[in-house]
Parts: structure tokens; sequence; C-alpha cells
């Protein structure tokens, strides 16, 4: 007989019964970033035909231009929490600070910040999309949390995950005990587990990076992107290259086949491009559960002190062997 599929709620109180007191708020988190994951996922399947493809004219606190499918995926993630009740913070990395929470609300204990859509230039041509969300949670009674103290290390997240909307919709996320995908079922409208404690291969033979950026880099990320195209039997080279634009659809590959995905710094742009908060600590944190390592080429993603909510990093992150690779020749030695 065919195993009867596990739903995201299933998992959800499962995983709850192990922490004795629990009063489901968490559960109800997850449940909800799922549902953001299913209105947005709808907009998509039609954004050509109801006319919520292009930019809005408008730019982000980051200086980017602004698609309309960035606002919507933005506005819904903020409806969806806005009432409070789950969270008591939301911070996105589209705006400047965190939401002002209505007045005279119960709020819950979980701060909550998100990428509510990453890969935005995907969105016009039918690529792969995703959003990013990384959960903190907030200890103190008697008061809101304010923009710094969701300054936090990625070390201290208590969950961390990404949508991906590609081929099938999922939801892929950690509490730090695994790793654990779920793909939308979308004719009964359920998440349903279809990855159950990844494991990510200790090396792989993709690398993403966009090598556009190549004349801006320092010499250390040149000598290693170059060695990664040189025939070498006893390490799978030379690679293949794959780059969607998307950060989420390429961590994704890797999670499951293995290999590296690079944003690394330039000379005249150390800091690169990916934001810390919203970007590279909860997908480091992912990778890192399934068993792989993420770093800024001299340090782990997950123990930099965060000096600002919208600070960018430079991030190498996939499979264990190929990052301490990345490491070793960024910082001039030898593997
Ligand atoms: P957008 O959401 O602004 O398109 O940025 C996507 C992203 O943060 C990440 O998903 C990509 O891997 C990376 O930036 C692409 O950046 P480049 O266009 O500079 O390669």
């Amino acid at each position: 007989m065919v195993d009867f599929p596990l739903t995201l709620s299933r998992f959800l109180i499962r995983q709850q019964a192990a922490f004795p007191g629990a009063i489901g708020e968490f559960s109800s988190l997850i449940a909800q970033i799922g549902l953001v994951g299913k209105l947005i996922a709808q907009d998509l399947r039609r954004a050509a035909l109801i006319n919520i493809l292009g930019s809005t004219g408008g730019t982000n606190v980051q200086g980017e231009a602004v698609k309309k499918l960035d606002e919507i995926a933005n506005d819904t993630f903020i409806k969806a929490f806005y009432q409070g009740e789950l969270v008591c913070a939301l911070a996105s990395e589209e705006m400047d600070h965190t939401v002002p929470l209505p007045q005279n609300i119960r709020t819950g204990k979980y701060m909550l910040l998100f990428d509510p859509l990453d890969g935005s230039s995907n969105t016009d041509v039918n690529m792969p999309l995703g959003a990013i969300f990384s959960v903190l949670k907030w200890q103190e009674q008697g008061r809101l949390p304010a923009d710094e103290d969701l300054l936090r290390k990625g070390s201290e997240q208590v969950a961390a995950g990404y949508l991906l909307y590609g081929s099938s919709t999922m939801l892929v996320y950690t509490t730090g005990q695994g790793v654990h995908g779920f793909t939308l079922e979308p004719s009964i409208g359920e998440y349903l587990l279809s990855h159950e404690k990844i494991r990510i291969p200790s090396r792989g033979t993709v690398y993403a990076v966009n090598e556009g950026n190549y004349h801006k880099w320092a010499q250390g990320t040149k000598t290693y992107i170059d060695s990664l195209k040189v025939r070498d039997k006893s390490t799978g080279r030379p690679y293949s290259g794959r780059y969607s634009g998307c950060l989420v659809a390429d961590v994704h590959r890797l999670l499951l086949g293995g290999g590296i995905y690079c944003y690394p710094g330039e000379v005249d742009k150390p800091e690169g491009k990916l934001r810390l908060l919203y970007e590279a600590n909860p997908l480091a944190w992912v990778v890192e559960q399934a068993g792989g390592k993420a770093s800024t080429g001299t340090m782990r993603i997950l123990d930099v002190e965060p000096k600002a909510l919208h600070q960018r990093v430079p991030l190498f992150i996939g499979s264990p062997e190929d990052v301490r690779e990345a490491d070793h020749a960024l910082q001039g030695r030898h593997s």
C-alpha cells in the first residue's frame, strides 16, 4: 500500500508534541507562511494575464527598481501577520524600518524578517522566484522590539527557510532539527512532505555565480572561480555553471545535488550585494542544518554581528568541501 501523505499541518502537530507547554504559536506562524506562499503562487501562475508584470516605477530602500510583484508579495506577507497574534515585529527587505503594528493588539513572541520576492528580475520572464524568511524570538515583556532589537546573529534564529516558486511550489524550513521540504499539491491546496531530512552532498559538480562581474572581483575570487573550470578527476572538475538569478532556486539546487553558490564582494564594493538578515542568515542556517557550510570567505555567516537592518555580506554557500576550498582560495591558502 502507498504511504498516506503527511501534510504540513500534521507534521507541525507532531513536531509541537516534542515541546511540552507549546501553545501552537510557532506552528501557526509556519502555517501562515505556507498560506502566504499559496497566495503568491496563485498570483504568479496568472501574472501575465492579470497585468501584474513589470515595474511600479518606484525604487526600494536598496535603490533597486520595484516590480509590481515585489509590492504584491510584500503586502501579502504584511497583511498575513499585521494583526500581531503570531509576531511582535515584522521586517522586510523592501522596507526601511520594521513595520509599525497596530496599537493595543495581542502580539506573539516571534520576530519575522523576510525577503518577500527573491529574484524579482525573473518575474517578467516566467523564471523561478522565491521568498526567504528568518524567525527570531523576543524575550522581553512590556515593549515591542525596535529596529535594533532585530540585529541578532544568524546563530540566534529559531526558524529559517524559503518558499520556492518553480515548476512546483515548495516550502523548505528548519528549526534546528534538520531540514524538511514540503511540496504544494495544488489540487487539494495542501503542502505535503516530499523531502524529509534533506542532506547536502559533501561536494558537488555545479557552481552558481554571476560571472559578468568577473572583472570587479579581487584576485582570490578570480583564482577560485577559474579553478572550478580546470580539468581535475579527483574533484570532478570542470564543474557545470548554473545561475538562475534567483538565490532561492540556486540554493535549492545545491541543497539537493551539491555544489556552491557565490555572491562575492567586489574590489569597489567589498560587502557584496546580498542582505545578511533577509537572505544570507536564513539560507546559511538551512544549508548548515543539511550538513553544508556558508561563509563570507573569511568567517561563518551565522557568526557575523549585524550592525544594520539592511547590511550586505559576501556569500559562499553550499557543499562543505566546496565552501572550504573557496575560503582557502579567498584567503590565499592552499586546500
Ligand atoms: P533581485 O530580487 O533584486 O532580482 O535580486 C536577486 C538576488 O538577491 C538573488 O536572488 C540573486 O542570486 C542575485 O540577487 C542576483 O544578482 P545579480 O543580478 O547581480 O547576479
